[in-house]
């Protein structure tokens, strides 16, 4: 392995310098399952070509040439797709990065430390160059995402990190970092899953930890807060954490620990009560401060449920009940699991179970990887196994809006997209589903890979749109067979909320007041399901659509489903005229699905004044030079807050709105689309612009591929409706 320090290529200098030779970088995509290596030998390099994407994703040169300056809007989409085209992955689909969160590498960092697992050079090199690269130049520290202000949770857990690969305390960016990690309070000052964490690296005491108890998995089901009710991504983190909670395991303190502890810590280790400092937080982490029926809780628990009540069987009966649950979700997963904080949790849980050298060790081990992402500035963790669902079927979609489909040259392209989408089809359920509390999967899709194999109910929505599009354009393979289309339909007709929208992954199975046990401060709306415009809307269009083709099946069931659903983005609409958007940023997204969900029921300008007041909302609000610009701090305060520059991708978002719409006049739009046109580069593609995604209110994440797929989108719905002309 590569943990030898003599890998070519590699110029080791000085620490602070060092860097690999990105020529050497390769993106192997086998079924969807991403994963980037660094070629050792000349042998290795001959036989395996650079692509041009590697070079893309890379930030190397790719050499393009430039290409006909467009003029329309389609010449413009056309020449975005030629760019994009040369992106296309060879099983079929689109990748990038997807970065943003900045407290993902440091579950896979320390869970590679204390199993000690060696980290080969490379990756140690470019992981160190990325956290380096988004330090942030002011004060040294680290915030949740990439774009946020400097907090506890950033600062300390990245600064770990980069002990652990290597970085020396003295460097004058450690330096720096950790007087602003001070100023902040120090470790003690951070949320739970740092202290978490940090304990399980042995920098901090357990007591320092709020309870994870596992006797709650033990709840009967029909308990209000019994675990299964939870948004899945907290109940899956909670698993693997309360059982190595229950555990109490640290790794053997090394010299390096000892070294950490007096850099996080502002007082001496030795001195530390940790019980004292379990509620202690900085408030720049506390976005969701710890409700007092929370506080009472954990009081509980702590001072009279462990030392007095919990009986060593009630112990064994937890953490046995939580292992099989573990073991249940990395079978039904094939060790990818659903997320990037819950797969190294796992893996140390499997570490403390089974020991090092296990089976269940190794394939975690090995798929972990899968999270990793190399670009410009370095090494990242991205927030998924990859987009590759999601931006394949939407960049469909967009090519379909802009008439590409039934242009031959873009035909191969298409059907290979297409054959993607056939292959990531989620076959079957998972073993034990009711057991394991999983929603139906067979015909669905997700949002990454099959493997991964979580429903989502608007990746399913966009998947089945997609396929319907493009099998039902003449000359278009039957890759999916009917009954197969009709399984997608089966399990997006068991995602209705009870009010009528549609959730993530599940509908919602527990009560929103279990938001007062939402113990991780950093976020909001975390502990169950919710309604939102934008799944609503995904599976409202795509029951629509699937009942121009197949009028007969579930007839009155999808009827009825899309009149409820209809009814609850009406009723989401805000007095001003928008929808708050919880996955991309922020009212110009939600508004975009909400207005399409209120087209398909033939709710447009013309016909609706709700419509004319989403529509107005969008145009009060358009910038000075047409486009249309938010920041993240919508999403945080719900509250419209203006870029100071317009955004391509918000832009897009907005024109397909009011072209959803039909708003009458076109003039804006050919404002808005003169925006977009006159920052496409020479060869086709656009740059990266600010953040564009968002989760749990809190916490921004990447979509780079956003900023190809919604203008291609935006200039072709506009050439639909108001035909081809010069803009430019
Ligand atoms: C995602 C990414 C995709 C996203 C959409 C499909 C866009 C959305 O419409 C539904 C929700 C979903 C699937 C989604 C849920 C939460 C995810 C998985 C993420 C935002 C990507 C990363 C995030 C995950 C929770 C990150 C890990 C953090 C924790 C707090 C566990």
């Amino acid at each position: 392995n590569g943990s030898a320090t003599k890998e070519k290529g590699v110029t080791a200098s000085s620490m602070q310098n060092e860097k690999t030779d990105y020529s050497r970088w390769r993106l192997l995509d086998d079924h969807g399952c991403q994963t980037w290596h660094y070629l050792e030998t000349e042998e290795e390099i001959k036989n395996w070509p650079q692509s041009t994407a590697d070079k893309y994703f890379l930030g190397l040169d790719t050499g393009l040439p430039g290409l006909p300056p467009a003029k329309t809007p389609l010449e413009s989409a056309h020449n975005a797709l030629s760019f994009f085209s040369l992106l296309q992955l060879p099983p079929g689909n689109w990748a990038c990065e997807y970065g943003g969160p900045m407290f993902l590498l440091p579950g896979l960092i320390i869970t590679w430390y204390v199993t000690e697992t060696p980290i080969p050079t490379s990756h140690a090199i470019e992981i160190k160059n990325y956290l380096f690269a988004r330090q942030h130049p002011g004060d040294g520290g680290w915030g949740l995402h990439i774009e946020g202000n400097s907090s506890v949770f950033g600062t300390a857990m990245n600064y770990t990190c980069l002990r652990l690969l290597g970085a020396d305390a003295e460097d004058p960016r450690m330096v720096k970092a950790r007087e602003t990690l001070w100023k902040l309070g120090g470790a003690l000052n951070g949320p739970h899953w740092a202290k978490f964490w940090l304990s399980v690296l042995g920098v901090l005491e357990w007591e320092a930890v709020n309870p994870v108890p596992p006797e709650l998995w033990l709840l009967p089901d029909w308990v209000p807060i019994a675990p299964w009710r939870w948004w899945i991504h907290m109940r899956q983190v909670f698993l693997p954490m309360s059982y190595i909670y229950s555990k109490r395991w640290s790794y053997p303190l090394t010299p390096l620990v000892k070294e950490l502890r007096s850099e996080l810590l502002t007082l001496p280790f030795e001195t530390i009560n940790f019980r004292k400092h379990r509620n202690d937080i900085s408030p720049i982490d506390n976005y969701h401060p710890k409700t007092w029926v929370l506080n009472l809780i954990n009081w509980i628990l702590v001072f009279i449920w462990f030392p007095f009540l919990r009986t060593a069987s009630l112990k064994k009966k937890g953490e046995e009940w939580t292992w099989w649950l573990i073991r249940a979700e990395d079978d039904n997963t094939q060790f990818s699991n659903l997320g990037p904080v819950n797969g190294p949790l796992n893996t140390l849980a499997s570490y403390i179970h089974d020991g090092p050298d296990s089976h269940n060790v190794r394939e975690h081990l090995n798929t972990l990887p899968e999270f990793l992402w190399v670009k410009n500035e370095g090494m990242l963790m991205n927030g998924t196994n990859g987009v590759q669902v999601w931006d394949t079927s939407f960049l469909i979609q967009a090519a379909y809006e802009a008439g590409f489909h039934k242009d031959a040259k873009w035909k191969p392209m298409l059907v290979k997209a297409l054959e993607f989408l056939e292959d990531q089809q989620i076959p079957g359920e998972c073993r034990d589903q009711a057991k394991c509390y999983r929603q139906s999967r067979k015909g669905a899709w997700g949002f990454s890979t099959k493997k991964q194999g979580y429903t989502v109910s608007d990746c399913t929505s966009e998947g089945l749109k997609s396929v319907l599009l493009l099998q039902n354009t003449p000359g278009y393979p039957t890759l999916i067979e009917d009954r197969r289309l009709k399984d997608a339909i089966d399990v997006l007709l068991t995602m209705q909320n009870a009010s009528g929208g549609c959730a993530s992954y599940e509908p919602q199975r527990g009560s929103e007041f279990l938001e007062y046990l939402n113990a991780a401060e950093v976020f909001g709306k975390i502990m169950v399901e919710y309604d939102y415009p934008e799944c609503t809307t995904a599976v409202v269009t795509a029951l629509h659509m699937f009942q121009k083709f197949y009028p007969e099946y579930r007839k009155d069931e999808i009827a009825a489903f899309k009149t409820r659903a209809v009814d609850y983005i009406r009723r989401a609409q805000r007095a001003d005229g928008s929808w708050y958007g919880s996955w991309g940023i922020c009212f110009t997204y939600a508004g975009m699905f909400a207005l399409e969900s209120l087209a398909c029921v033939g709710e447009t300008y013309q016909t609706s004044e709700r419509v004319r007041r989403g529509c107005q909302f969008f145009l009060d609000r358009q910038m000075k030079d047409g486009g249309w610009g938010e920041t993240y701090r919508s999403c945080e305060t719900g509250i419209y807050c203006e870029h100071p520059q317009s955004q391509v991708v918000q832009t897009a978002w907005v024109v397909i709105a009011l072209l959803e719409a039909e708003y009458p006049d076109p003039e804006p739009l050919k404002k808005a689309l003169r925006v977009i046109m006159s920052r496409q580069q020479a060869n086709g593609e656009w740059l990266q612009e600010a953040i564009e995604g968002v989760f749990n209110k809190s916490c921004m994440i990447s979509y780079p591929n956003y900023k190809f797929i919604f203008p291609i989108k935006a200039l072709g719905m506009f050439a639909k409706r108001f035909g081809n002309e010069a803009l430019l």
